[in-house]
């Protein structure tokens, strides 16, 4: 039920002394006709002004705007931080968000990171805006980074990069990009993918469906599924892959499948469409893990590419990371590179320039791009110990002889453990290991210590709730 405030004019009210009497200043009159001030488009509370001869009536309208607007659900993975930080359980340990934690279960800063910022600072560098296209030193380093400094497209000037927020802002704007440019165009997403893909996708207006990718029954790839959905997608679909480390599941193809993936996404004349977010993260080897898009792009193939330095540098609240579209000319990348600013300019106008400055610092400068190489080989070192630790825990405590092999391998800063919904709550509720609900888990967060109480929580988990 709406209600109306009709208040009039201290001025006016001199004016008016009989009217005083019967309307009190914001008197409130009830309707019920709430749908006409939303049909109406009534933006302010004081909305209709009528003159009388001896006085002006301003009724004001005290609808709220924001009272119906429902609670919404917690992200899935995000919102399990917020649940962990409300919790005052001692044993609380956080493999929700794929965050890196060092063996002391601390965030961790790089030492490049601080040395960047270091040189920075002496340089004095100012806090003008960027272009909207981001840092061109920048832009340069990480296009370069992703396919080598040799290849053809790079030589050619044939990748539009524009630095966006991040590895979601640069997907974001990508989706933009289908949205104007590709009515109609589909995106396939694996199933399972990062649950915010759907997101991205759902709120750019761009359709989506998805490929199989998971086999449960081998806790590995479905990989005649995933080229047999491949293969029946309309012709020209934006194809999402997971350059590497494949999010949740941890499992990439091979380089064979990779190929395979490519001839029949070529003979679709599908555009490949990957999602970069942890290279060098993965096998600890930037190159390795930049190989799969290097593979399409090796067969002279349009395909667009999003990167985030979230996890490989440490700088998740810095967002930082790039849209890539590899063009058959330079002239195309000119122009593709036109259309993603003229899209991002009313979106965010331009991207923040800190992260931007520290990426083009690390990378560009040897020494500095040295030692980053080592410190990420040392994260992906301790994910894979505690990974290994993990294995060791479960097999020397399980007496049934279930084979959990697959946990070692599964690639990345993730396991996806198999456990269900109610099997995941019982991880948080009774064992205060707080993790996504679809079974995934945050080696990035797991320490050596805590491999044994992680292991009795799977155990109980698995074998004690259906
Ligand atoms: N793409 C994939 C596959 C990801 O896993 C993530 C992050 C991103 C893109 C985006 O990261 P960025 O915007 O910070 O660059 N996924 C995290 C965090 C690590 C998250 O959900 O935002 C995850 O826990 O899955």
């Amino acid at each position: 039920m709406a209600s109306i405030v009709v208040s009039l004019s201290p001025a006016s009210m001199a004016d008016a002394p009989s009217v005083r009497h019967h309307l009190k200043e914001n008197t409130k009159v009830k309707t019920n006709d709430s749908s006409s001030f939303l049909r109406g488009g009534y933006g302010n509370a004081f909305v209709k002004s009528k003159s009388f001869s001896r006085f002006s009536m301003v009724a004001a309208v005290n609808v709220s705007h924001f009272e119906g607007i429902s609670m919404a659900p917690p992200d899935p993975i995000l919102g399990v931080s917020e649940a962990f930080r409300a919790s005052t359980n001692e044993m609380k340990l956080n493999l929700g968000v794929g965050a890196y934690r060092t063996e002391e279960l601390q965030p961790y800063v790089l030492n490049v990171v601080e040395k960047a910022e270091m040189l920075m600072l002496e340089r004095g560098e100012n806090k003008e805006y960027l272009p909207i296209e981001g840092l061109a030193a920048f832009n340069k380093v990480t296009a370069e980074l992703l396919f080598g400094v040799d290849n053809p497209v790079i030589k050619q000037q044939r990748v539009a990069t524009v630095q966006s927020l991040s590895g979601t802002g640069s997907l974001r704007l990508a989706a933009a990009l289908i949205e104007r440019y590709f009515p109609g165009a589909k995106v396939l997403i694996s199933s399972p993918s990062w649950g915010n893909h759907k997101n991205i996708f759902n709120d750019a207006r761009v359709p989506w469906s998805e490929y199989r990718y998971y086999d449960p029954k081998t806790v590995g790839l479905d990989f005649e599924g995933m080229i047999a959905d491949i293969k029946a997608a309309p012709e020209g679909s934006f194809i999402l892959l997971h350059g590497c480390a494949h999010n949740p599941t941890g499992i990439d193809p091979t380089p064979e499948q990779w190929e395979n993936i490519a001839d029949v996404v070529q003979e679709k004349n599908h555009i490949p469409f990957f999602d970069v977010a942890y290279q060098g993260f993965a096998s600890g080897s930037l190159d390795a893990d930049a190989s799969s898009v290097r593979l399409f792009a090796a067969r002279g193939m349009e395909l667009m590419v999003a990167q985030s330095y979230s996890k490989n540098l440490g700088l998740y609240a810095e967002r930082i990371g790039a849209i890539n579209v590899v063009c058959p000319s330079a002239d195309a990348a000119a122009r593709v590179k036109s259309q993603l600013k003229r899209l991002a300019r009313p979106m965010y106008s331009n991207p923040p320039v800190h992260g931007a400055r520290i990426v083009a610092n690390v990378v560009g400068e040897p020494d500095l791009f040295n030692e980053w190489r080592k410190e990420m080989e040392m994260m992906a070192g301790r994910i894979k110990s505690v990974r290994q630790k993990l294995y060791d825990s479960l097999t020397a405590k399980d007496q049934s002889g279930k084979d959990w092999s697959f946990i070692l391998k599964q690639i990345g800063m993730f396991s996806y453990t198999g456990l269900n919904k109610s099997q995941s709550e019982n991880m948080t509720n009774k064992w205060h290991v707080f993790m996504t609900k679809d079974g995934r888990i945050s080696l990035a967060g797991l320490s050596s210590a805590k491999c044994e109480h992680l292991a009795d929580a799977i155990i109980d988990s698995f074998y004690n709730v259906v």
